[in-house]
């Protein structure tokens, strides 16, 4: 699934919601795009989940 992350800005940005998502699903494959403020994830969890990580993170996120 793909998110746009508006706060995302730099490469701290990137590693934060990385570190975030793997937090909450060890095999999740993470992808992020800077210049697109978005974010690529491929988990067995659910959107919900995946935007409250996010969110707490500092980082809100909605589906593109
Ligand atoms: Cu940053």
């Amino acid at each position: 699934m793909k998110l746009n992350v508006p706060d995302m800005s730099c490469g701290h940005c990137t590693a934060t919601i990385e570190t975030a998502l793997k937090a909450l699903d060890p095999k999740a494959e993470v992808e992020t795009d800077l210049a697109e403020r978005t974010v690529n994830v491929r988990s067995g969890q659910d959107i919900g989940a995946i935007k409250a990580a996010l969110e707490k993170a500092g980082y809100p996120a909605q589906p593109v």
